[in-house]
């Protein structure tokens, strides 16, 4: 009895002794969201083994996404996976990718950690499957890509395939070789592939801003989703989590290429492609312009939201030259103009939009919505920022504008000389130079008291 009361004695003194470990920080949902809010425009990075058919199969061009090439052409694991074998993209190069992204004006990339055909493009130990173990190139890009963030001030997130695994026999997603999904133990796959997998990527790569979860099939059943929820929050709690998961996320995710008409309350990000693709396939060279890329920007910030917009390298591990091109000009527009992208918020006005429009009808039948494209509207406290995608001639009248503006002037302008401007209550009115400061856009700064 002595002894057991001795003994507890002890241990009790042993415990007070040491210090407690830290509580995993609580964090706001505003703390949490701080960065992205102020971030705006990320880089999507679609890259793993379909760079290599790029499109094509046994001399066959396969329609649709690039990354799908697996799905689009039923093609048995045992010969996708034999691409792993050839994958050596010796000009992968981390530091000149994220050097990119900071000359494009891009604060965060996420890249697929794994899609959905399965293969890892990091060193797992969970699956041999992976770009280290399965292939010539034997290193690890992610690895390197964290390390080119951390020094370049760079957020870095993962894209996560977390319900379709078109390798495994219980992943979701791949009927040719192994039947239809109600009959698999999804939960077998879950448990021994694809947790285990997310909690190497949150433990061997340093701070992880986010996990970009995608196409959620059968995630609603029980406690699937919050199983990986609980992962992110007890790893790394300030991780933020996309609207893919299988439950509600952090923010939303918009659809692909899809910038809602008007403003949406609330985070939310639209994932968008440069051409037709996400993974690199050799035939789309259909590039949108930097014009419409500015434009779009400014188009989502204006309405509230983020803009991660994607690039797909080459089995080279090359970003095709178009898209680097692309987004580098786009990172010169920002140069002079990010104030009003950065950490900016949406329109009050909404005008400028568009308008429903009536004569037309989208696939549902309802009424169509004619988009306005000559500028938008940015803000921040005690500034609203008027962007214009079409020069207006001689002067500017702006309505509805609360308070009172005490000063007007352009961002391209380095003097920021004040602009003659008169305002009648709600109404403003600036004189604008004759021809448009700005390549691509030029931006009016108003501020107001
Ligand atoms: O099926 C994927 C697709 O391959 C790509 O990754 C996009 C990016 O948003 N997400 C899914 C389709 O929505």
């Amino acid at each position: 009895m002595r002894r057991i009361a001795l003994f507890l004695a002890l241990t009790t003194a042993a415990l007070a002794a040491t210090p407690p470990s830290p509580p995993a920080k609580e964090m706001t949902q505003d703390e949490r969201m701080k960065w992205f809010r102020e971030a705006k425009f990320g880089l999507f990075i679609h890259w793993g083994l379909y760079s290599i058919p790029a499109g094509e199969w046994k001399g066959k061009p396969i329609p649709g996404i690039g990354e799908w090439i697996m799905n689009h052409a039923q093609i048995p694991v045992t010969e996708y996976e034999q691409l792993a074998k050839q994958f050596n993209p010796v000009k992968f190069n981390a530091e000149q990718w994220v050097q990119m992204a900071e000359d494009a004006g891009m604060k965060y990339i996420v890249i697929t950690s794994k899609h959905h055909d399965g293969f890892a493009m990091y060193h797992s130990l969970v699956s041999k499957y992976n770009i280290y173990d399965a292939t010539p190139f034997h290193r690890d890009p992610m690895k390197e890509l964290a390390a080119a963030c951390k020094r370049h001030h760079i957020r870095f997130g993962f894209y996560y395939s977390q319900a379709q695994d078109w390798h495994e026999p219980n992943g979701a997603g791949n009927t040719w070789d192994f039947g239809p999904d109600d009959k698999k133990d999804f939960d077998q796959y879950l448990r021994s592939k694809a947790e285990p997998q997310v909690k190497e990527l949150l433990t061997n790569y340093g701070p992880i801003c986010l996990v970009w979860f995608d196409t959620p099939r059968m995630m609603n059943v029980g406690d699937r989703a919050q199983r990986f929820a609980d992962i992110l929050r007890t790893l790394q709690p300030a991780t933020l989590i996309d609207g893919r998961l299988g439950k509600a996320g952090d923010y939303r995710s918009m659809g692909d290429n899809s910038i809602p008409n008007q403003v949406v309350t609330g985070d939310w990000e639209v994932p968008a492609t440069l051409n037709h693709t996400w993974g690199f396939k050799k035939d789309d060279t259909d590039w949108k312009t930097p014009e419409d890329v500015t434009f779009k920007l400014v188009d989502i910030v204006s309405k509230g939201g983020n803009y991660l917009l994607n690039v797909g390298p080459t089995s080279e591990g090359v970003i095709p030259q178009a898209s680097q091109d692309n987004l580098r000009t786009v990172g010169r527009w920002l140069k002079i103009n990010g104030e009003a992208v950065y950490g900016a918020g949406p329109t009050p006005f909404g005008d400028e939009l568009g308008a429903v429009d009536n004569t037309t009808h989208d696939k549902k039948g309802n009424p169509g919505f004619k988009m306005a494209t000559d500028w938008r509207c940015t803000t921040k406290p005690g500034k609203l920022y008027i962007t214009f995608f079409k020069w207006p001639t001689g002067s500017f009248e702006l309505n509805k504008v609360k308070g009172q503006v005490v000063k007007a002037y352009l961002l391209a302008d380095p003097a920021h000389k004040s602009l003659a401007m008169k305002q009648d209550g709600d109404r403003v009115t600036v004189t604008l130079p004759g021809t448009a400061p700005g390549q691509i856009a030029s931006v009016l700064a108003l501020q107001t008291k």
